[in-house]
């Protein structure tokens, strides 16, 4: 072996190995940069044409038909491949299909992995179709085209980011162009550039101001074309019938398989160290879409599901307030301390079968579904606004501590308010009261500019776990929450010590009847109570100390909740693409360009079929305007494309649901977990599509 002191530091750096290493491109980038993802046959034929599919309908909102009346008439729209027509027909496909053009493409929101491949796809498209086509970038976001700052799109530039992930090439951003002047900015920009036609990559909100541009720049002959992206898995289709048009997002797969790969793994450490629970809070800002798609991936023991909950009735309340003739509203929709209950259930029924350690998913918008929080918000907004009115001046300056802030809300339950309203009873104190400090904080103190409390500002794992805690150190000292003890291991112990298992085993556990793990007595619950118990069986006098193999099975059976909290999010943003969102984005970007052949706009691209098997696959133009509805945005009502929330009628929820106790693995067999394994770009790879599509796809 060379002595790697003595080499020069011109011949290291120099040295084949070391330029390999130090390389900027890796083997798996070059290997994705020259992946050729496989297209729709229709992309083969020389042109394409749209068909109208009229037996498509959707509920129409009024508003949309006032607001957007040159797009609310859009048809979802077929690709059709073209190879020869006779005549006049074939020229002027021809003519449309082949005239040069000018593209502007933007990303909208957050990144999610394939958006290079919709461009490349765009790219490769347009040259094909006439080499003089040009295809240009927004720089930042939509900021790009409100100030006019673009790139022109080169062959290079594309060859270097095909299949890789990120929104590298020309960065994203979170603006809106939701005023005229902003509007009227991007249309001159627009005008001025001589775009042909504007293609919007972005989520629910993007989607719904690629309308509001179409309709805008209609007269102005610039078509806009929208493309369903955002890893949260949100925008999905589908007609007034239930058919689907649009299965999923982009960057939804991969996301779910980086966040999986990462999950699966702690599965197996914290099972190998058997000391941990690992709480994986997994991106997703309302629908818990990533989170239903990881428990499939994972079978991690827990994993909570955000629509789930909001449908949550308290049984027994309910039943209570029933037999007295009564409804007790508060038994609907799920409170935080409940949810709390439902973690510490399952923590605690593991640690029954010895199983001290698990993993929990968390899905990050699940506080948007817990009533609780959401009328916390309503409440405290409207006494804190209320307060600000009537003394003219602000809350926080009058309570600038928590505390301050609490005894106000103390003194509206006693009846003793300086003012405001009487909407802050005895039970909100009192569930107020149960959740930490921090989060009782923010609740009483953040607001964005617009007044509204910010979700994301919340680390929702930590508000929950902390609940946990507060409420299994009760069950610890009430005896209730206990590591169970293998009986064997049990046994062998005692033999070891010169005891009697048999004399021994009754007195100390609740369950010494050949179960395979023992529970500790709840009256034991300290080294006192253990001896009181020892005493009064007769094992051993007062005088004698309990014996230390004894102890020793005690102390094991004393839960210590360690919890390490983790997030995934950003990661799984940043991957490179699987191979599904490889072809599908690739394939949205062609579908893009024989949208804008072919003249349309105000249309989003998708691809039919996509949870079938590739040769199926369809590529469409979906209408924008018709799936958009009035919601309350920042205090008005605001036409917006609706976000698609997890479905409980869905076969991925159900199986989820169903499988929930053989994945809580509360017996004393092994755990359930699954590996997904590591996105493997090139080579045989698990499984090629989201479950969820493959499940949802079933029917009898
Ligand atoms: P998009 O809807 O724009 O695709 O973004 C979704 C998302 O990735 C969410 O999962 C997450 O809550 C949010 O972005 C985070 O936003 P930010 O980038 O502003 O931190």
């Amino acid at each position: 072996m060379t002595d790697g002191a003595s080499v020069s530091m011109e011949t290291l750096l120099n040295h084949e190995v070391v330029r390999d290493i130090i390389d900027d491109v890796s083997q798996e980038i070059k290997e994705r940069r020259s992946f050729v993802p496989p297209i729709c046959d229709v992309f083969y034929t020389p042109y394409t044409i749209l068909q109208d599919e009229d037996h498509y309908h959707f509920n129409i909102d009024q508003e949309t038909k006032k607001q957007l009346p040159n797009i609310i008439g859009n048809n979802v729209q077929k690709v059709v491949g073209v190879e020869s027509l006779e005549g006049a027909a074939m020229d002027t496909i021809k003519e449309n299909f082949s005239r040069s053009r000018t593209i502007g493409i933007v990303f909208s929101g957050g990144p999610a992995p394939g958006g290079h491949n919709v461009i490349a796809g765009l790219y490769d498209a347009a040259k094909k179709a006439n080499p003089a086509n040009k295809v240009i970038g927004f720089y930042m976001g939509p900021d790009g085209i409100i100030e006019g700052n673009s790139v022109i799109i080169t062959k290079e530039l594309v060859d270097k980011y095909r299949n890789v992930g990120g929104f590298t090439m020309i960065k994203t951003g979170r603006t809106k162009i939701d005023s005229q002047e902003k509007m009227s900015l991007s249309r001159e920009n627009c005008k001025a550039m001589g775009l042909d036609a504007i293609v919007v990559v972005g989520g629910d909100d993007s989607n719904t101001n690629a309308a509001f541009m179409a309709q805008e720049m209609f007269d102005d002959g610039i078509q806009v074309i929208g493309v369903p992206k955002t890893i949260d898995g949100d925008i999905q289709v589908k007609d007034v019938h239930g058919h689907v048009l649009c299965a999923m997002s982009f960057g939804f797969h991969t996301a779910a398989r980086s966040f999986a790969k990462n999950i699966s793994d702690l599965c197996s450490d914290g099972s190998s160290d058997v000391k941990y629970w690992h709480v994986c809070k997994v991106m997703g800002r309302v629908a818990s879409h990533l989170a239903l798609e990881v428990a499939l991936q994972t079978h991690a023991n827990l994993t909570l599901i955000g629509e789930d909950l909001a449908n949550y009735i308290d049984m027994e309340r309910k039943n209570i307030a029933e037999e007295e003739g009564i409804i007790d509203y508060t038994a609907f929709g799920m409170t935080l301390r409940h949810l709390s209950r439902v973690i510490c259930k399952a923590i605690m029924k593991r640690a029954a079968v010895g199983k001290n350690y698990g993993v929990i998913v968390i899905p990050e918008g699940l506080l948007e579904f817990i009533d609780e929080v959401q009328i916390f918000i309503i409440k405290l907004n409207s006494i804190i606004a209320e307060y600000n009115e009537v003394h003219d001046t602000d809350f926080h300056i009058t309570f600038p501590l928590l505390e301050d802030k609490l005894e106000y809300l103390r003194r509206m339950v006693r009846g003793i308010r300086q003012s405001g309203p009487t909407i802050w009873n005895a039970r909100d104190d009192e569930l107020f009261n149960d959740i930490p400090d921090f989060f009782q904080e923010g609740l009483l103190r953040e607001r964005d500019s617009h007044g509204n409390f910010q979700f994301s500002q919340v680390k929702t794992e930590k508000v929950l776990m902390q609940m946990v805690e507060d409420y299994l150190d009760i069950l610890k000292e009430k005896g209730r929450y206990k590591v169970g003890i293998n009986n064997d291991y049990f046994r062998r112990s005692m033999a070891k010590a010169g005891l009697d298992p048999d004399v021994i085993g009754p007195s100390i556990f609740r369950n010494y009847n050949g179960d395979p793990f023992c529970l500790v007595k709840e009256d034991i619950f300290t080294h006192k109570t253990l001896k009181k118990a020892l005493v009064r069986d007769g094992v051993i006098t007062e005088d004698d100390p309990v014996p230390p193999a004894v102890m020793k099975i005690y102390n094991k059976s004393v839960p210590k909740l360690k919890v390490q909290t983790h997030f995934y999010g950003y990661d799984g943003r940043g991957g490179d693409p699987t191979r599904f969102d490889c072809k599908y984005t690739y394939n949205l970007g062609m579908t893009v360009f024989s949208l804008v052949a072919n003249g349309a706009t105000g249309q989003m691209a998708a691809i039919k079929n996509l949870e079938k098997d590739f040769s199926l696959w369809e590529p469409i133009g979906i209408p924008i305007a018709p799936l958009m509805h009035l919601e309350e945005r920042g205090g008005k009502m605001a036409l917006v494309l609706e976000k698609s929330l997890v479905d409980l009628e869905s076969n991925a929820f159900r199986v989820v649901k169903a499988m929930r106790d053989t994945w809580l693995s509360a017996t004393p067999d092994e755990d359930h977990y699954r590996k997904p394994g590591p996105l493997r770009f090139t080579g045989a790879s698990e499984e090629e599509l989201p479950m969820t599509l493959v499940l949802n796809s079933i029917s009898d």
